[in-house]
C-alpha cells in the first residue's frame, strides 16, 4: 500500500465537483485517510510550486491557488502515485485520455481540476504539507463494530 496526495483545486471545488472526483477515486479503490478544505495562503502556494518559480504560468498558478479553497485529501492503495496520475490524466485537458477526471472536469493546463503527486518522494513531501501524522487516520474495509 502507498500513499499519495490529491488536491481538489479551486475551479472543480467552485463547480461542486468535488463529490464526483472522490467518488472516482474511491471506485478506483483509493481509501481516503486524510481530506481538509483549507485555502493556500501566497506564501504557502509559492512554497508547494517552487519547482515551477520562474516559468510563465508561476504567478497565474498562484494567483488562481489562492483564489478560493482546496480540498487536500490523504489516499491510499496499491501503486496509489502511479495509479493516481493515470486516473487523472494529463495536465491539458486537451491532451488528457478520455475518461479522465482532467478530460472530464478541467477548463484548461491552469484551471485543471486536481493536483496529483507525480511521484513518491513528492508525495512524501506534500502530505505532510497538509497533514500531521495524526490527521492521517488508518481504517480497514468492511472491518467496524455493529453496535446492538
Ligand atoms: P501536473 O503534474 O500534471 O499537475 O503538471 P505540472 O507539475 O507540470 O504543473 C503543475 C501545475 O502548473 C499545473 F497543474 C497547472 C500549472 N501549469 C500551467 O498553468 N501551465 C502550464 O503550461 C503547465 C503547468
Amino acid at each position: 500500500m502507498e500513499k499519495t496526495l490529491l488536491i481538489i483545486k479551486p475551479d472543480a471545488v467552485c463547480e461542486n465537483n468535488t463529490a464526483d472526483i472522490l467518488g472516482i477515486v474511491t471506485k478506483e479503490g483509493f481509501r481516503i485517510r486524510a481530506i481538509k478544505m483549507t485555502r493556500f495562503s501566497s506564501s504557502q502556494a509559492s512554497r508547494f510550486y517552487a519547482e515551477h518559480k520562474g516559468k510563465p504560468f508561476y504567478a497565474p498558478l498562484i494567483k488562481f491557488m489562492t483564489s478560493n479553497p482546496v480540498i487536500a485529501v490523504v489516499i491510499e492503495r496499491k501503486n496509489a502515485v502511479k495509479k493516481l496520475r493515470e486516473v487523472v490524466g494529463k495536465t491539458n485537458p486537451a491532451e488528457a485520455a478520455i475518461g479522465t477526471i482532467r478530460k472530464k472536469y478541467a477548463r484548461d493546463g491552469r484551471h485543471n481540476a486536481v493536483h496529483a503527486s507525480d511521484s513518491l518522494s513528492s508525495a512524501k513531501r506534500e502530505i505532510p504539507f497538509f497533514f500531521k501524522t495524526s490527521e492521517i487516520k488508518d481504517w480497514k474495509y468492511k472491518d467496524y463494530p455493529v453496535i446492538k
